[in-house]
């Protein structure tokens, strides 16, 4: 790691997109044979594989050997966790749940950062081999192809997409609540199951927003620098751009934020119990 130094974000960020490549086409292999029988669990509906484990510590020798120095926040506690000045964010296969079910999307997830500046974010979605990517600086592409969020600014019009945390108890309340006001008033809900691929989409211009409490750091870092340098905006449900932890995650193409906030605002107070 170049510390100290002007890093080279677009040699590190080839490096990461052909890692993440390369471990797409690895969980794209192994589903081909997977087991569902060796799928353990975390917490209430929340998996693990061996497919996670083994994407994970492989990405993490990879990144690694092209960066000693910094440290690993990563899905599965592979490396260390300590948080060093710079720090990989990695989600090894964000959408688990999809993917035990032969279902997608799911997706390869990495991102590096700067104490709390996300430097560089890699999503590799598996199912239609869609590689997002951008860094600092750079505008974000999809493939070869630059990508901005969409000028939808009706939110009568807009697509938007749900997530719904394991920590269902706590969520639960505000979920329906936001279900209640949106079902019927915007132009379509869906719920996807890989948070990192959506918000892509949402850069990508094929939604408008996406909201979803209680999720990981991995689940969010990489797809909230491409989003940004597609032109989005991601905050908490009061509008403060620092939602790092991902307690309460909302992002949008930023032209329909204001007027959606005023909706995830009015419910707010059920997420504080
Ligand atoms: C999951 C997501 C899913 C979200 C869950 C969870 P995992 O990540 O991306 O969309 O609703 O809260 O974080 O467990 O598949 O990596």
């Amino acid at each position: 790691m170049e510390t100290g130094k002007v890093l080279d974000l677009d040699r590190l960020t080839e490096e990461v997109k052909t890692l993440a490549v390369s471990m797409g086409h690895f969980l794209k292999k192994e589903r081909l044979s997977f087991d569902r029988n060796r799928v353990e669990q975390k917490g209430a509906h929340d998996y693990v594989s061996y497919v996670d484990r083994t994407s994970e510590r492989m990405i993490v020798e990879r990144l690694h050997d092209l960066c000693p120095e910094a440290g690993f926040i990563t899905e599965e506690g592979t490396g260390s966790l300590e948080d060093q000045e710079y720090c990989w964010v990695v989600d090894p296969l964000d959408g688990t749940s999809n993917y035990i079910h032969d279902h997608v999307p799911y997706c390869v997830s990495i991102a590096l950062r700067n104490r709390k500046e996300i430097l560089l974010g890699v999503v590799f979605e598996c199912g239609r081999d869609e590689l997002f990517w951008a860094h600092k600086g750079a505008e974000a592409y999809l493939n070869d192809r630059v990508i901005h969020v969409s000028d939808q600014a009706v939110l009568d019009q807009s697509f938007i997409e749900l997530g719904l945390p394991y920590k269902a108890v706590q969520y639960k309340p505000f979920a329906l609540e936001v279900i209640a006001s949106l079902y019927g008033r915007v132009g379509g809900l869906r719920l996807a199951g890989a948070a990192a691929a959506e918000l892509c989409y949402i850069a990508a211009g094929r939604f408008e927003a996406r909201i979803e409490g209680f999720i990981g750091p991995w689940d969010i870092a990489a797809g909230s620098i491409i989003l940004k340098q597609a032109g989005g905006r991601m905050t908490d449900f009061s509008g403060n751009p620092d939602c790092f932890d991902a307690r309460e995650v909302f992002a949008s193409n930023g032209k329909i934020h204001e007027e959606l906030l005023k909706v995830l605002q009015s419910h707010k107070k059920l997420l504080e119990n």
